[in-house]
């Protein structure tokens, strides 16, 4: 009988047996991440993610993660236990092979089973080589079978331990602490990663216990509803915009594609996504896919509907996803993953796929839920606004600083002190008195800055329509601090702003108006003390050459009760600063040394605070309600 021929050729299966998992060892960063805290919660995941898999193949309903007081993790499910029949070619049983040849187990001739999660499945051979002990046990054909392991090396034969009449694999490890920086687990690192596993795994149910203290620590996770649940929990601190969670799926060749999303009233963006399972916090292509779509969906919808116009400029990507929490999680069989911490999805076929699925299914909710793109559309063109306003002002006050007084606004006639402590700049109401005003005033240390009419009402206007009112910008630049949080007090060019209007109903109004916009958008110019209402007098009073000027009622009625008796008294009643001349203009209201101005100042914040909203604001009941238990106190009112 013929010698048989050794056959001299290794397989790379055989050649993987004989050089074990010695490669893992050396450089576990390789195939866990690193050897700190987060490498060792690799650990779990790796083991974790063949119970998901098994879920996924539709075996397993229950995971149960428990940390066991010495540190060392078991995991469990109700699969169909890891195969115990030997290996073909290796003679071996097949659970040995998946414990003891790197790369093995999960990918053997596909089969049915993606490639699992973790760090690209390299599975339980690579917990094995970091774990000082191992051991797992199947239930399966009505046996129990175990067998058990060390930093790579089997330690005992498979053998079987006892009956059953339930399937399933259990597994319990020690990390190795030659190996790792640090073996105690963190509860709440697991705490977020199964949950984050449950969600993107609907119907899973995964149990986590922590046995290192007294009475053992339970959570379990579920969720039905899978990644929609996750944004109703990424969304629980926020407010939702509309009621649905906008959801959809799909899946072509061997690619798989789910998405939830819901916008809120916050202003930052939370996209999460993930490619089988693991959490691509570096992206990738199945994100650009999502946001190049979103966006295009987005713009096309509304100009559709005429929420933009023809020649509007489109949304942008981020005024889109402003408010916007989203979970993008695809599955598919050969994933590519790249940059630093190969957390990148790289497949371009990822991006065409999610790009269709996501322009067809955003339009179909916007199209099928009218009120709520309504809404949807509004917040992202509100985003758009407010974006460019505060362009605009930062523009604004970089060009004012830039170019200093060359910007200033033409219709301020401005003092030629540049010392900010001594100027002194007046907002007076109307040309005629802005005309008085600039004739009479001291050319040296006054501006005087005329107001046409009535300014913008901030307190419901906001901010962007606020920076497109002349009257403001000229306040603004003339001012040369700017505004909101741009704000800057060193650059103030006058110490006292002088707000000068009418005695009348409409004075009072447009200095309340000009009061609200510094109380909104430039509050430290009251809280320093830089503003001031000018008090002009409300009569004039001639007796034979002596001319008096009152400016209250009772101050009116104590001159009288004074100067009542004798010659004949020739008594004007101001109804505007207009109907005074430059000279009597500077004599009453502006001379340092004759004149009355009130200081502005904000005694209580809160109140002065809902004073503002409920005077100026959108609520009319709250103002009525005011003026009605006011009014009584009102003197001159003119009708
Ligand atoms: C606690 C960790 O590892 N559970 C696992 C299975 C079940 C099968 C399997 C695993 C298929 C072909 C490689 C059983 N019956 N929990 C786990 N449960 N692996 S790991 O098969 C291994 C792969 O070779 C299984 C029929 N098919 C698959």
């Amino acid at each position: 009988m013929p010698e048989t021929k050794v056959n001299q050729e290794y397989n790379a299966e055989q050649i993987q047996v004989l050089e074990g998992l010695e490669p893992v060892r050396k450089r576990p960063g390789m195939y866990i991440g690193s050897t700190s805290s987060t490498g060792l919660h690799h650990l779990v995941y790796e083991i974790v993610d063949n119970s998901v898999d098994e879920a996924l193949a539709g075996y397993c309903k229950n995971i149960e993660v428990t940390i066991e007081k010495d540190n060392s993790i078991t995991v469990e499910d109700d699969g169909r236990g890891m195969p115990v029949d030997n290996h073909p070619k290796l003679g071996i049983p097949a659970v040995e092979v998946i414990h003891t040849v790197l790369h093995a187990g999960g990918k053997f001739g596909g089969g049915g089973y993606k490639v699992s999660g973790g760090l690209h499945g390299v599975g339980a051979s690579v917990v094995n080589a970091l774990s000082e002990e191992m051991q797992v046990r199947i239930r399966r054909n009505g046996k129990v079978y175990e067998q058990k392991y060390s930093r790579g090396e089997t330690r005992s034969k498979l053998e079987v331990t006892g009956k059953t009449d339930t399937t399933g694999t259990w597994t319990r490890f020690k990390p190795d602490p030659e190996i790792f920086e640090t073996t105690v687990f963190d509860f709440s690192v697991l705490e977020k990663s199964l949950r984050e596993t449950a969600f993107l795994n609907k119907g899973i149910r995964i149990l986590l216990t922590d046995r290192r203290e007294e009475e053992p620590k339970v959570l379990e996770f579920h969720y039905e509803g899978g990644i929609r649940q996750f944004v109703e929990y990424l969304n629980q601190k926020k407010e939702p915009v509309t009621p649905d969670v906008i959801y959809f799926e799909a899946s072509r060749d061997d690619c798989e594609c789910e998405i939830a999303m819901q916008y809120t009233k916050s202003y930052s963006e939370t996209i999460l996504s993930y490619a089988n399972n693991i959490d691509t916090s570096e992206g990738g292509t199945h994100l650009v896919g999502f946001k190049t779509a979103l966006t295009r969906a987005f713009n096309d919808y509304a100009r559709k509907n005429k929420f933009l116009k023809e020649n509007d400029p489109s949304l942008s990507g981020e005024d889109i996803r402003e408010g916007l929490t989203a979970v993008i999680s695809v599955k598919l069989t050969e994933p590519q993953f790249e940059g630093q911490t190969k957390t990148k999805l790289g497949n371009s076929e990822m991006r065409s796929f999610v790009d269709s699925v996501t322009v067809d299914n955003v339009i179909r909710f916007f199209e099928e839920n009218p009120k709520q793109a309504k809404v949807i559309m509004e917040k992202g063109m509100a985003a758009a606004r407010a974006r460019e306003a505060a362009r605009k002002a930062r523009e604004m006050t970089r060009r004012k600083s830039a170019l200093d007084s060359m910007t200033l606004p033409g219709k301020l006639a401005d003092c030629s002190e540049k010392d900010p402590t001594i100027s002194e700049i007046f907002i007076v109401e109307g040309d005629s008195a802005g005309g008085s005003a600039k004739e009479g005033r001291d050319r040296k240390r006054q501006a005087i800055l005329p107001l046409r009419g009535k300014i913008l009402n901030v307190e419901k206007a906001g901010y962007e329509k606020m920076l497109n009112s002349q009257e403001i910008k000229n306040m603004i630049t003339a001012f040369g601090c700017g505004i909101g949080n741009e704000f800057d007090e060193s650059k103030l060019r006058y110490h006292k702003i002088i707000i000068m209007t009418d005695a009348d109903v409409d004075g009072a109004h447009i200095c309340t108006l000009m009061l609200t916009f510094f109380y909104r958008f430039m509050r430290p110019l009251i809280e320093k003390g830089y503003v001031y209402i000018a008090q002009p007098p409300l009569y004039k009073v001639d007796q034979g050459k002596q001319t008096y000027y009152t400016y209250s009622e009772e101050e009116q009625r104590a001159l009288l009760q004074r100067i009542g008796e004798g010659k004949k008294l020739d008594i004007q009643r101001y109804k505007g600063l207009g109907e005074m001349d430059a000279s009597q203009l500077w004599e009453t209201t502006m001379d340092y040394n004759t004149r009355t101005l009130i200081k502005v100042t904000i005694d209580n914040y809160e109140e002065a605070d809902e004073t503002f909203s409920m005077l100026m604001g959108e609520k009319v009941p709250p103002r009525r309600k005011f003026i009605e238990e006011n009014a009584k106190y009102v003197q001159n009112l003119d009708i």
